[in-house]
This record gives structure tokens, C-alpha cells and sequence, in this order.
């Protein structure tokens, strides 16, 4: 018996040592010292030994058992170290490796230049007012003072949604609204999308963007407009821009301007980009017509107002020296980014 073991001692360190995983350690463990063992079946038969054998037996079934525990202790933990290792290496991080490409987004270049004439006009005093882009005919017409028969209320040239609501041709409602809900005095841009009739060209888009600008109060004057307009058009040009108004008509203004500026590529010499005029058409003007003041409840006698509109879009394209408006809203990323 005692030779059995002692063979079977042999035969299981040399399987231990062979192994490669721990699972296989496991099953070893189990074949020789689980309940059903082989090492097991040997120490039950050792009732049937005589009483002078026992003990010798007895000693060397330990001897046996417990060399081969300490045999699966230890391979256990050097398969264990082997993994950690095999881990460390394959984990192991190059920080030399050239990493992925992070694509950041930008501004549309129309909501840049947007955001840089907010800006300008708040450093100035002004807040920024939105509203709807479907209007109803009354606040985008009739209360900026449109004749009944204005061709722009013409069905070939404006968005109906129906016979009271339409898609505004203007930010104008905009000022509208702000003159009919707050108090006086009123100082705020308008920024927003309008919409027009048109087929589209490389100066024509259905839907642009326009800045109107209102000012009302006690004593607002012309001459407060042409100096408001001249601090902003040296802040969105350069410092050497000068502006020229010119007499027009609007319906809402009286009297109305439009107004040219310097070319800021030439400085006003003539070239290509001001077709050789020097001057560049930006801005409509004008001080608020009484009609209007009236339609939205402020007495024309006791107050007064200056407006101003001009187009994100054509502005936009002049600073970016854009050639086509169609180019800014097919959104083909190539194209944008360069902005
Ligand atoms: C322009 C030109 C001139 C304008 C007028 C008004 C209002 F509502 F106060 F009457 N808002 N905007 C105006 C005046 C707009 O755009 C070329």
C-alpha cells in the first residue's frame, strides 16, 4: 500500500508539473484528493490495516497528500503570474500611436456674422428680440403701413399659409410686435429668417436672413440713426468706413434711406468687388413712419423712432467673398468649413 501511494505520489506531481491551465489543476485535484480521489479511495481501505501498520500508512497518505497539495498551491500560482503577465503585455498602451481624428464642428459662416453684428449692437445698448417666422398679414403689411395694393403682398411674391397667415417677408413684425407689448423706450435688433417668393440664382434665395434694427423714444432723432449706423459699419468693416445715405422710399419709414458704405477691400478706390463704384449698398433706413407708431398705440406727437434693415446674407458673402447665395444653404460641409 504504501508503495501505491508513494507510485501514485510520483505519478500526480509529474501531471501537475506537466499542465498548462489552472482548470487542468483542478481536475487533477479533484482525480486524486476529491471525495471520489484516488488518494481518497487508499486512506478509506485503511480500516481494513492491521494496527502496526496504520500509522506508518497512515503518515505516508499525509506525506503524500499534502506534498501534492503544495504542489497544486504553487502551480496555481505560477499559471496565475503567467496570465498576469501575458495581460500586461498584450494591454499594454502605445502612446506613440497617432490617435483618431476628432472632427469639431463650427458655425455656419451666416450665424457667425450674425452673432458679430449682435455683438456690435450690444455693446451699443441694443437687446436682440425674435419671433414667429409664420406671421400673420396684418403684423408683416398692414401695420408697417404696406399700401393695400404693395406688390410685395402679391401672391407671386410672398409665402400665404392662408388668407391671414404668411411666411414673413421681413423681420419687420418682429419690431411690430416689440412696439405693440413693451414700454418705452425701445432698443433692439432683430436677427431671423425671412422668406420671398423667388426662383432661385446666385444673388436670390426663398429663404434669407435679415438684422432690422428699431430705436423709439422721446426725441430719437436722424441724426441718432446716421451715428449709430456709422459706429456700426466701422465696427463690422474697419475703423476707415464712411457711409453714404441716399434718399429711397419704404412704406414704414419717412423719409427712408438707403445706405451705402465704403468698400472695405478697396477702401473706396474702385475694384472688382464694388464693380468699381468704391461703394457697396448694405443698409435701408429711415425714421419710423407716425402711421406705424400709431398702429402699435404710440402717440407720434410725443415720440419717435429710427429703423434700419440690412441682409445677413449679402453681407456674408461680401466678407467671405462668396459668389453664389445657393452655395450657403446646400450645407456641402467641403464648402463650409473654409469659413
Ligand atoms: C428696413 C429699412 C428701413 C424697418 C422699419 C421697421 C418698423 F417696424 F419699425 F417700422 N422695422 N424695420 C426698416 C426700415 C427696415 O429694411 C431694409
Amino acid at each position: 500500500m504504501q508503495e501505491k501511494l508513494l507510485n501514485l505520489k510520483e505519478i500526480a506531481l509529474k501531471e501537475i508539473k506537466d499542465t498548462l491551465s489552472i482548470e487542468d489543476v483542478e481536475n487533477i485535484r479533484v482525480k486524486y484528493l476529491g471525495k471520489k480521489g484516488e488518494i481518497t479511495a487508499i486512506l478509506k481501505e485503511m480500516g481494513k490495516l492491521s494496527n502496526e501498520e496504520r500509522p506508518i500508512i497512515g503518515k505516508v497518505a499525509n506525506e503524500v497528500r499534502e506534498a501534492i497539495e503544495s504542489e497544486i498551491t504553487s502551480k496555481k500560482e505560477e499559471l496565475k503570474n503567467i496570465e498576469k503577465q501575458r495581460k500586461l503585455l498584450e494591454e499594454v498602451i502605445d502612446v506613440t500611436m497617432p490617435s483618431k481624428k476628432v472632427r469639431v464642428g463650427k458655425k455656419h459662416p451666416i450665424s457667425q456674422i450674425i452673432d458679430e453684428i449682435s455683438e456690435i449692437f450690444m455693446g451699443m445698448g441694443f437687446s436682440i428680440a425674435e419671433g414667429p417666422e409664420v406671421e400673420t398679414v396684418h403684423n408683416n403689411f398692414d401695420a408697417l403701413n404696406a399700401p393695400k395694393d404693395h406688390p410685395s403682398r402679391d401672391m407671386s411674391d410672398t409665402f400665404y399659409i392662408n388668407s391671414e397667415l404668411l411666411l414673413r417677408t421681413q423681420t419687420s413684425p418682429v419690431q411690430i410686435r416689440t412696439m405693440k407689448n413693451q414700454e418705452l423706450p425701445i432698443k433692439i435688433i432683430s436677427p431671423g429668417r425671412c422668406f420671398r417668393f423667388d426662383a432661385p440664382d446666385a444673388t436670390h434665395s426663398p429663404m434669407f436672413h435679415q438684422i432690422e434694427g428699431l430705436v423709439v423714444g422721446k426725441d430719437v432723432t436722424m441724426a441718432q440713426l446716421k451715428g449709430t449706423l456709422n459706429m456700426f459699419v466701422k465696427k463690422l468693416f474697419g475703423e476707415e468706413t464712411k457711409t453714404k445715405f441716399r434718399p429711397h422710399n419704404f412704406p414704414f419709414t419717412e423719409p427712408s434711406a438707403e445706405v451705402d458704405v465704403t468698400c472695405f477691400k478697396c477702401n473706396g478706390e474702385g475694384c472688382p468687388m464694388c464693380k468699381g463704384e468704391g461703394w457697396i449698398e448694405i443698409l435701408g433706413a429711415g425714421m419710423v413712419h407716425p402711421n406705424v407708431l400709431r398702429n402699435c398705440g404710440i402717440d407720434p406727437e410725443v415720440y419717435s423712432g429710427f429703423a434700419f434693415g440690412m441682409g445677413v446674407d449679402r453681407i456674408t458673402m461680401l466678407k467671405y467673398e462668396i459668389d453664389d447665395i445657393r452655395l450657403l444653404f446646400e450645407n456641402d460641409v467641403r464648402f463650409l468649413k473654409q469659413f
